[in-house]
């Protein structure tokens, strides 16, 4: 058939190159896959067209079954025996082309979701429904026919499920749903690194703007703001990575208010744990944050200024080779960037204080110390680094004796007395280091508050969709405090992501004692329990035996992957003080320019106190804690976002890659759910004030409100739904099946969305 040659080449397209540079693959835990499929009723006869992994997915036709085995002739031409266990039954009725929501799918294992992916892969169809979850498959080529105006203006207002999927129907689901409820909705963007979120969430906020933008505003509009603070957060909070050239390295939550009109009325950015040692530490084939390669790109008055150079002459720079980025100009995005600052409202004056505190960082790397006469004091290298503090200090705008002072020396307070005491060069050149990553931090802290300021937030709006672009899980060979933080945040939305998608229908399915039968997820609970309070004697708490500083957490990402993760505890305590060596707060707060000094405002007493015991991570919770408390309040939407492989190209699509990111999501579990369940439901007053004109006799009858229910349903046709106590619970596509008759009936304008210049049902 048609159907067998159309699969060898899906089959080819799917072949996994199994390439990865991960340094540990999150291990699954296949006593529990395995137990679950094998519960699934599965019948596999002579004739049977079936998947079959050796060691890719490839299918076949049964020829022959002896015991456990079964023979197999190939579409490929070639026969294989394989044990029964390990062949999955192949859907021979699903279209060339896939199906656009993996809930069609009449076999819901793995070969034939990967299948399904990889066929749409193939024609650039990137994006493909889990019912409501979007997975979006990175393209790795520029796809701008699918971004377009036309593009914009086809999905505005259409119904979920109505046209092809896309970041744009989610979107307007948010939108319509925000509009209608009047409630906060949330889009939720995960993925690992590289996967696409951060180009996701760009055209999340693209279509927004469209949708809620004021045209006609004078001036700069607020979502014009809104979209330029991307490119300006990107230059100094993205950076090369090996996973990706333009690796977001924060978070960020965009939360976009909207008038009771539905147009965009304000806006707040929150960022979360900007890495902060790339600053000074970056290794081979990496980049430091792109700010500085736009500012050695700057036109030649500038590079004067700052008495700048090439890349490779600084010491935060030239630890990689890695100096220049395929396909981009650092020079041209240097211009946009400055450009972006102008709309995002940073004036002239402010970008000129920004640009020179960049110079200042790269020149304050290039001081190196000596030893000074004796073994424990410091003293500049050499006349190279004589010359990089005086322009240190020059673009800092305070004294070098002072600056280099801060550098050398450390004031300690004794009970008896305040001495100065001085530091070896390798004390110096942390004291360096340090002053370079609180600098850095604070100019991108100053970047966000500004952006938010200009942008300005509306009090009085009730309605608002958050984007969220955060880090996800990650397992290292080494993991330190950043991997800690990322991966506790990851366990919290996984939490999120399971208490939406599982417990509420459960507990929903549970309340109404409707006829369910259980599947099971684990609940991550424990995990969170254990990272927020106690790890004695935890199960998910292991402490390995050969070191003294290791400890490793059973992390729960998705599914039924539990990944053992083992930190290195030596850096936590330093990586998490949140606290400013008092001489570089003393040095800059003196600056006789006024943006660096108000980027160190002198400390008041009540701040002091407080930040005597606030730490990175204690920050972090609270900053995690409001984060979800806003998600918990919104209605959530999630995209999870796929890294068809390794290697950034095209048209490459590796199915274990593949297949451990769909697992790690709960992607798949998500499925099942779905598929399983009841998407939609009504309370009977509800139902029965939306459906009665179906059956205007049944409410003559005076029956029951659960009987008037089940009558109407019986009436039109349906089945599998289920009357609960106080609600009625659809399969998926009922409620729209019923809707559209009610409206073919009523010639219902009540239904009818107004949306700009058309009208749609
Ligand atoms: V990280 O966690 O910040 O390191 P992201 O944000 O998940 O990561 P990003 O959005 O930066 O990944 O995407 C990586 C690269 O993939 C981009 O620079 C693009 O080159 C490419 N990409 C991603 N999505 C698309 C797309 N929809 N169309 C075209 C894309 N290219
Ligand atoms: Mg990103």
């Amino acid at each position: 058939s048609h159907k067998n040659g159309e699969n060898v080449g899906s089959a080819k397209t799917a072949t996994s190159t199994n390439q990865t540079t991960r340094t540990t693959q999150p291990q699954t835990n296949e006593g529990q896959r395995e137990e679950k499929q094998r519960a699934k009723p599965v019948t596999i006869v002579v004739g049977s067209h079936i998947w079959v992994e050796n060691p890719v997915w490839i299918d076949g036709e049964v020829l022959n079954i002896k015991g456990d085995d079964a023979e197999i002739q190939t579409s490929g031409g070639s026969k294989v025996v394989a044990k029964l266990s390990k062949i999955y039954p192949k859907d021979t009725e699903t279209p060339p082309g896939g199906v656009d929501d993996m809930t069609k799918l009449s076999y819901l294992h793995e070969p034939g979701v990967l299948h399904n992916l990889a066929t749409r892969y193939e024609i650039n169809e990137i994006y493909t429904y889990t019912g409501n979850i979007l997975i979006a498959i990175n393209p790795f080529q520029s796809l701008s026919h699918l971004y377009d105006a036309d593009m914009m203006e086809r999905y505005n207002g259409v119904p979920y499920g109505e046209l092809r999927p896309h970041v744009f129907a989610i979107a307007d689901a948010a939108y319509r749903e925000m509009i209608k409820e009047g409630k906060g909705n949330s889009i939720l963007v995960s993925g690992e690194s590289g996967a696409g979120k951060t180009e996701t969430t760009k055209m999340l906020m693209r279509y927004l703007a469209y949708l809620g933008g004021n045209a006609a505003a004078e001036g700069r509009t607020v979502e014009q703001k809104v979209l330029e603070s991307n490119p300006v957060l990107e230059a100094f909070g993205n950076a090369k990575t090996v996973r990706n050239n333009n690796s977001s390295r924060f978070g960020k939550f965009v939360e976009i208010q909207f008038d009771k009109c539905g147009r965009i009325s304000g806006a707040a950015i929150r960022t979360y744990l900007l890495e902060r040692s790339r600053v000074c530490q970056i290794s081979d084939s990496e980049r430091n944050y792109h700010c500085f390669y736009l500012l050695c790109a700057a036109p030649p008055q500038e590079i004067e200024k700052y008495k700048l150079g090439e890349p490779k002459l600084y010491h935060y720079l030239n630890q990689s080779n890695c100096y220049e980025l395929d396909g981009t100009s650092d020079q041209h995005n240097y211009l946009s960037t400055r450009r972006a600052m102008d709309v995002v409202g940073i004036n002239a004056v402010e970008q000129e204080a920004i640009f020179r505190v960049v110079a200042a960082i790269l020149h304050l790397g290039n001081i190196d110390f000596a030893n000074g006469g004796d073994n424990d004091s410091s003293v500049l290298k050499n006349d190279e680094s004589l010359f990089h503090l005086q322009m240190t200090a020059e673009l800092l705008m305070c004294n070098p004796r002072a600056l280099e002072d801060a550098l050398c020396k450390r004031v300690m307070v004794t009970p008896e007395e305040i001495i100065k005491k001085s530091l070896d060069p390798h004390g110096a050149t942390v004291s360096r280091d340090g002053l370079a990553k609180t600098i850095y931090s604070r100019l991108f802290d100053w970047l966000v508050d500004k952006i938010n300021f200009s942008i300005g937030q509306d009090p009085n709006s009730k309605c608002l969709i958050g984007v969220l672009d955060i880090y996800g899980f990650e397992s290292f060979k080494t993991n330190s405090f950043e991997q800690f933080c990322i991966n506790y945040t990851n366990e919290k939305l996984q939490q999120h992501f399971n208490k939406h998608v599982f417990k509420t229908q459960q507990e929903e399915y549970t309340k109404e004692e409707i006829d369910w039968s259980y599947i099971e997820f684990v609940d991550n609970k424990d995990v969170l329990d254990l990272i927020e309070q106690t790890f004695k004697d935890h199960k998910r708490f292991i402490k390995p035996k050969l070191t003294r500083s290791d400890f490793t957490i059973v992390h729960y990402a998705g599914e039924v992957a539990l990944v053992p993760v083992q930190y290195q505890s030596d850096q936590f305590l330093d990586k998490n003080k949140d606290y400013i060596v008092p001489e570089h707060r003393d040095l800059l707060s003196a600056s006789t320019c006024s943006f660096v000094a108000g980027l160190f405002p002198p400390l008041t007493e009540e701040v002091a106190k407080s930040s005597k015991f606030s730490s990175i991570s204690s920050r972090f919770k609270l900053q995690l804690q409001q984060l979800m408390e806003i998600l918990n309040s919104t209605e959530p939407h999630y995209i999870r976002c796929i890294k068809p492989n390794n290697v950034l190209k095209p048209a490459v699509f590796e199915n274990d890659n593949v297949m451990q990111q769909l697992r790690s999501g709960g992607v798949l579990e998500a499925v099942r759910i779905k598929c399983a369940g009841y998407p939609t439901y009504r309370s009977f007053s509800e139902f029965l004030s939306r459906f009665r004109v179906l059956a205007p006799e049944v409410l003559k009858m005076d029956c029951p409100e659960n009987e008037a229910c089940e009558k109407i349903l019986v009436k039109m046709g349906l089945r599998g739904y289920q009357i609960g106590k106080t609600k009625v619970f659809l399969r998926a596509g009922q409620m729209a099946e019923l809707d559209a008759k009610r409206i073919l009936l009523l010639g219902d304008s009540s239904k009818v969305i107004q949306t700009r210049g058309r009208t749609r049902i």
